[in-house]
């Protein structure tokens, strides 16, 4: 097939999916065409029957707001004439696919579409009354419609009344890449220092705050340093909070980095604080690292984590802390949870299966 896909070139994790998808599907045979404003951070070089088709978008003085649903839609228009495109796949749904609708519309009707919806397109976003009818629209015009956990299809059609069927295709994993390592894990080690981690877009949605609360107590009780992952927004706040509780001294910020799949294997625990996640893609690539985790119960992630990691409840930092200090305490309860998180993200979230799937919707919609 000939696939476009459109996604945010972020280190979000929608961009994340929507690269290793498209990644993916040109390693299977297809020719696809990845469509953005950047070039995605996951891209890798090289890969064959892949190419990326930047959307510029003019900043012409009087648009306080570069309309760039526009450009994307006429970029979209062009790449479907040029390549010959059978179907687009859009991630996240504001503004692209309203973009695919117009896109659709220009010429004549004849362009195939298939949404996936990834969480705050929905759950934070989607409800903003100034979004909502062009986006629920947007849905109702597409060819197909996927949301990445169970938790995400429920919320979309309790908010935008979309009736016809929001398939459940969870993301995926390159189980291969984030592999677990080869090194000791702190009950091994002669220092006995557990390493925490953190891997977010640090915006007000992951509280990355209450991960600092957390292994304050933790560090109280056990050798630990925590390792902060990502940018965003809330950086300052985390490093302020860990300053001002004592322990700024054990927290080492790592900013951005594209080699996670590096990192993650020498960590012993993985802390994800969220309000909300629809799915939480970083604490997959922990588990596919056979990296235990201590989340939030909130959105999707039990759907992700099942049995093989602790869930506790929103804005308690103090139980997150026994979570994780009683995962950290037990070697062999550690090893066991360890294999069995590495375990469930083969056999449910590899990449093949996943991607197979997607393979399936788009035969469908072709047919
Ligand atoms: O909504 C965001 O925070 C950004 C979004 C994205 O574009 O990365 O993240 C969402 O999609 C990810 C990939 O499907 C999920 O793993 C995240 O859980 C989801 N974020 C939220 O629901 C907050």
């Amino acid at each position: 097939m000939r696939i476009g896909i459109v996604c945010y070139p972020t280190v979000g994790g929608s961009g994340v999916i929507a690269t290793e998808m498209a990644m993916a599907l040109a390693t299977r045979g297809h020719e696809v065409h990845l469509l953005s404003y950047d070039k995605p951070s996951r891209l890798r070089r090289g890969v064959s029957r892949l190419t990326f088709h930047e959307v510029a978008v003019s900043a012409y003085p009087l648009f306080r707001y570069p309309p760039y649903a526009l450009a994307l839609a006429t970029r979209m228009l062009e790449v479907q004439e040029e390549a010959g495109v059978d179907l687009f796949h859009v991630h996240y749904a504001i503004p692209h696919a309203v973009s695919a609708c117009l896109a659709r519309s220009m010429c004549g009707g004849d362009l195939k579409f298939v949404t996936t919806l990834h969480g705050t397109d929905i759950t934070v976003v989607g409800g903003d009354p100034s979004y909502l009818r062009p986006t629920r629209y947007a849905l109702e015009q597409s060819d197909a419609v996927t949301a990445v956990s169970q938790f995400l299809a429920d919320e979309t059609r309790k908010m935008f009344g979309v009736e016809d069927n929001v398939e459940v295709v969870h993301n995926f994993i390159d189980t291969k890449r984030f592999m677990p390592s080869k090194g000791q894990a702190w009950h091994q080690r002669e220092d006995q220092e557990r390493v925490i981690v953190h891997a977010s877009n640090f915006r007000p949605v992951k509280r990355v705050a209450d991960v600092v609360r957390a292994f304050s107590k933790i560090q109280r009780q056990l050798p630990a340093r925590l390792l902060l992952i990502g940018d965003g927004p809330d950086r300052e706040h985390a490093l302020a909070v860990a300053n001002d509780l004592g322990c700024g001294h054990r927290v080492e910020h790592a900013g951005m980095r594209d080699d996670l799949n590096e990192i993650l294997p020498s960590t012993d625990l993985f802390l994800s604080a969220s309000e909300t996640e629809s799915f939480g893609l970083s604490i997959l690539e922990a588990m596919s690292c056979g990296i235990p985790c201590v989340s939030t119960d909130v959105g999707g992630v039990a759907e992700v984590l099942g049995d093989t990691g602790s869930l506790v409840s929103l804005g308690k930092p103090d139980e997150m802390a026994r979570a994780a200090i009683d995962v950290l305490t037990n070697p062999d309860a550690y090893d066991r949870m360890a294999t069995s998180t590495r375990q469930r993200s083969i056999d449910l979230f590899s990449t093949d299966s996943v991607v197979c799937r997607y393979e399936e919707i788009y035969r469908r919609v072709l047919s």
